[in-house]
């Protein structure tokens, strides 16, 4: 750390102690209430003889007002809710830490990201966007990526998403989006979908948001969990260091697990069978000791650079090729505990682009500038105007300012003097000058007339669109053009239908024309033959396709082992020795809880029934062999099904001996007799009775790394 947060962190007026992770955690134990042993008591501690019985005249008569148990206890739960956030209601938050790689003085003075021995605590909540709070994890959307740092300077909160760019350029247009995308007013539906009229009626006539809307109709909103999804600040911020030099930054999260997603199929089936399936996962993974890690990246333009692309830097529809400019990876971000109470924390926890730091300031995006009113008054409704007092909001820096009174005021303030100047405190609480950490303003040159106009640098909304197709994969390609059908396909209006073909069309004539030949309206006339389009030169960006994501881990990933009576029990145990070790989650999964029989007599506990835990809920099944247990799975008609589903979702399979049998119904072009005959990038790994199982573990786990084999064309083959 540089001599001057040195100075400003451990002496001047507060002489606050630097902090340590623990702190934020410290900090909250105070008002963590734990229970053991205690009497019930009402909310003024009186104790309390009976809470289920109301007081009455007669124990048949009627219940007597002077009831003040009943009373506190009802009213106090017909106010338990507060107003669901109005986007981003639904959700889940950890607590980590941040460290920084090494000093980055040479960009910013931000104090958290100068001294590697520092650890930030961090707060990061996760959401859908258009669902209530009530609705499922899965639906095809954008998801929020929210961290708070509770740095030494103060909150600095980074409000992002795991989609690079947004629908929009302008703040403006923000209730319009989401009036447009969340349930019709009229009968409030659809929920938590964007596959209605209202929605893309709006997107039709908003050509800005194409680019994205590649995005949406990727599989990236479809995450597999929050711990394998990238992050992104969105909008542009700026970066001044110590001499006041600014660098324009956008800020990244990269997910050590890599970028994996569901698929349409199984994100529809989970929101029934597992409506918590992301809030699960992260839950489970911190539980078990695997909190998730992201490297933290920043993308640089230094301020003179400001007019050197083919975008403008300010315009959050587009993103930075990381071929121009590349991520540098300055730090990382570990969630290590889950919350105590999820109202507490979870939802109370308020989060604002403005809660900066010295070092790190906003720039003339206007999205973000729209953003940096929003939320600030949001807050205000959603909880009150003392939300910052609250145990989860409050930063670790002390606070010391005039503000007074409002509804749900903690502190009490012992001095009689609020105001500023004055005396008769001694000045204080007095102004910092900058070299004491007061945050001053990146003084930019602003000049222009008061207008209502978008720039033209704003206007070209169809190249990083182009872009991101052309950098998709063959499956990934299939994949959006399957949700484009599928959205328009709910669509009713077909002017609107045909509206977005011709949006379509400026992408890719190609993907125009495979959705239109699903929605019922003619495909626009060919044009000649489209010259890819290029950004800087950039026509391809591997980092735009999930298909470049790193492979090499199971951590954490769930695999299942169906099983019953007369398994037999070595393949059972060698396969779940080497799934362990190599940090899966194993399941044994029958078709009730118990224990089952190994052929030798051994008993097998269950984990999981092929009812509670369908094949949606894992990421690869293994089929052990013993002839009566794959006979017995034979018959059970959701056991069939578990692997006919996983082989539809694309998902790593494996199976000895007899084992393979159960792949009969999946349309699997194979000789079971000759299972070498298999094609090896099926992901299905097949090994007679008794072969050595070393070996074999060791081709399921590869297999599992690669996440999904989208290039099983008879998929299609097994119904649905
Ligand atoms: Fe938000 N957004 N937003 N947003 N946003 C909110 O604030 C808003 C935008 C994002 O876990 C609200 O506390 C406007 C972009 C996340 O608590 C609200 C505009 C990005 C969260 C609001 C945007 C985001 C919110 C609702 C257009 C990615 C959840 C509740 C200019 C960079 C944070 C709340 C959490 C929440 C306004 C666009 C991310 C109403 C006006 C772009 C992750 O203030």
């Amino acid at each position: 750390m540089d001599d001057k947060h040195n100075g400003h962190h451990t002496d001047g007026l507060n002489g606050h102690a630097p902090l340590t992770a623990q702190s934020k955690n410290e900090a909250l134990e105070p008002f963590r209430e734990h229970q053991g042993g205690e009497y019930l008591t009402s909310n003024q501690g009186l104790r309390i003889n009976d809470t289920d019985n109301s007081l009455k005249a007669g124990s048949r008569g009627p219940t007597l007002l002077e009831d003040f148990h009943l009373r506190e206890k009802i009213t106090h739960f017909d106010h338990e809710r507060i107003p669901e956030r109005v986007v981003h209601a639904r959700g889940m938050g950890a607590h980590g830490v941040f460290q920084v790689y090494k000093p980055l003085a040479e960009y910013t003075m931000a104090g958290f990201l100068q001294d590697p021995s520092v650890q930030t605590p961090v707060f990061v909540r996760f959401s859908t966007v258009a669902g209530s709070r009530g609705s499922a994890d899965t639906p095809r959307d954008a998801r929020g990526f929210a961290v708070k740092f509770y740095t030494q300077e103060g909150v600095f909160d980074l409000v992002g998403n795991n989609i690079p760019v947004f629908f929009i350029q302008d703040a403006i247009k923000f209730p319009d989006l989401i009036h447009a995308v969340k349930p019709e007013p009229h009968n409030e539906i659809p929920q938590a979908a964007s596959a209605h009229d209202n929605f893309w009626d709006f997107i039709s006539l908003t050509p800005e948001a194409m680019h994205m809307i590649m995005w949406v109709m990727s599989d990236r909103a479809l995450p597999r969990s929050a711990r394998m999804m990238e992050g992104f600040g969105v909008n542009t911020f700026r970066f001044i260091n110590a001499a006041g030099q600014a660098h324009f930054v956008k800020f990244h999260w990269k997910p050590l697990l890599g970028v994996h997603s569901l698929l349409w199929d199984e994100s529809q089936k989970l929101a029934g069978k597992d409506a918590d399936w992301l809030r699960r996962d992260l839950w489970e993974a911190i539980e078990t000791g695997n909190g998730p890690e992201w490297e933290f990246g920043v993308q640089l333009i230094a301020q003179e650079d400001e007019f050197k692309f083919d975008f403008d830097v300010l315009d959050a529809t587009k993103l930075w090729p990381e071929a121009l400019v590349p991520v540098q990876r300055i730090g990382k971000l570990i969630l290590n505990r889950n919350p105590d109470n999820y109202f507490a924390e979870t939802e109370q926890i308020a989060f604002h682009p403005g809660h900066l730091v010295p070092g790190i300031d906003v720039s003339n995006d206007p999205l973000l500038q729209g953003r940096l009113f929003s939320y600030l008054d949001t807050q205000i409704s959603r909880i009150g105007v003392n939300f910052a007092e609250l145990p989860i909001n409050r930063p670790l820096a002390p606070v010391h300012n005039n503000q007074q009174d409002g509804k749900m005021r903690q502190g009490i303030k012992a001095s009689h003097v609020n105001y500023f100047p004055n005396s008769l405190a001694d000045g204080c609480p007095m102004t910092a000058p900058a070299d004491q950490g007061g945050y001053v303003h990146y003084p930019e040159r602003v000049e222009g007339h008061k207008i209502r106009e978008r720039s033209a640098s704003f206007g070209d909304h169809f190249s990083q669109a182009s872009l991101f197709w052309q950098s998709q994969s063959d499956p990934e390609k299939e994949h959006i053009v399957q949700a484009l059908q599928f959205e328009l396909s709910m669509v009713e209006s077909k002017e609107i239908r045909t509206r977005i073909i011709g949006l379509l069309a400026n992408i890719a004539p190609e993907l125009a024309a495979h959705v239109a030949a699903a929605v019922g309206v003619p495909a626009p006339p060919t044009p000649a033959p489209a010259q890819p389009v290029a950004v800087n030169g950039v026509s391809s960006a591997p980092e735009l396709s999930m298909m470049n994501t790193v492979k090499d881990t199971i951590k954490t990933r769930r695999v299942a082992i169906i099983a019953t009576d007369g398994v037999n029990g070595g393949d059972v145990q060698a396969m779940k020795t080497a799934l362990t070790a190599a940090g899966a989650q194993v399941k044994i999964v029958s078709q009730f809880l118990g224990t089952i029989s190994a052929a030798d007599g051994t008993p097998i506990e269950v984990d999981k029934t092929f009812r509670n835990s369908p094949s949606v809920t894992f990421d690869a099944v293994y089929i052990p062999g013993g002839a009566p247990s794959v006979a017995t799975l034979q018959q059970i008609g959701e056991a069939v099904h578990f692997v006919n589903e996983a082989f539809m979702h694309c998902k790593a399979i494996a199976a000895t001996g007899e084992g393979a049998t159960l792949l009969a119904g999946t349309g699997l072009p194979m000789d079971p007799a000759a299972p070498s005959k298999l094609p090896p990038d099926l992901g299905i790994v097949l090994a007679d009775s008794g072969s050595d199982p070393a070996p074999f573990a060791q081709a399921f786990i590869a297999v599992i790394g690669q996440h999904r084999f989208f290039n099983r064309v008879r998929k299609d083959l097994v119904p649905a």
